[in-house]
């Protein structure tokens, strides 16, 4: 199996959203405690097969524990050509925490990366009703220049489209990338 291209993505936000369990979900289909293991993990890799016969190699980086230790953050950011970016459908406080997670992405990567903004955790929706207006996140997304996609990490529900969506989105960048390389070659 060939993978054309290599990519590095993080995954980032508020604390408890589900990042660890959308990965665990993403890489190993599964939703278990067993997702605690991961914590302390630098990143899982995955190969995705995102067209017909072609593969790219996503190494996801979980933030993991070091959401709190800000002074850790710019090498986490670092060489990252993708992002997810994860709040809980559940928690207000996780959305406008979200916000702030993007700007300070923003302000240590200069250059806009493909993004996908998540609200995880939809399984638990019939119960708690829609405490986050969905209208006001897709404005916000839409702004950002972002999709917004909801997931549960426990029913696996839209997981593998917002990675599929992402790595879309960075092949298309890359494509654009190396077309722009040639044509300063030939000049
Ligand atoms: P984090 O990596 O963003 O900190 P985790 O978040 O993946 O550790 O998840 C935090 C808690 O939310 C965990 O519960 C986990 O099981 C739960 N969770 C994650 N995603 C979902 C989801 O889609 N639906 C539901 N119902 N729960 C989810 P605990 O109880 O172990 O703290
Ligand atoms: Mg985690």
């Amino acid at each position: 199996m060939a993978e054309k291209y290599s990519f590095k993505v993080i995954i980032i936000g508020p604390g408890a959203v589900g990042k660890t369990s959308l990965l665990n979900r993403f890489v190993h289909d599964e939703f278990s405690l067993k997702y605690k293991l991961t914590i302390g993990v630098d990143f899982l890799t995955k190969t995705l097969e995102y067209e017909s016969d072609k593969f790219v190699k996503l190494h996801i980086w979980d933030i993991g524990g070091q959401e709190k230790f800000k002074f850790l953050h710019r090498s986490f950011y670092d060489g990252a050509f993708g992002a997810l970016v994860v709040f809980d459908l559940t928690r207000h406080r996780t959305f406008i925490n979200m916000k702030e997670w993007i700007s300070e992405m923003h302000s240590i990567i200069h250059t806009d990366i493909p993004s996908i903004i998540i609200g995880n955790k939809t399984d638990l929706l019939p119960e708690t009703g829609q405490i986050i207006d969905k209208n006001e996140v897709e404005q916000y997304a839409e702004k950002q220049g972002c999709i917004y996609i909801e997931t549960s990490a426990k029913t696996g529900e839209n997981v593998e489209k917002a990675f599929l969506e992402l790595t879309h989105q960075m092949i298309k960048k890359m494509g654009k990338i190396v077309k722009n390389s040639k044509e300063n070659l030939k000049n």
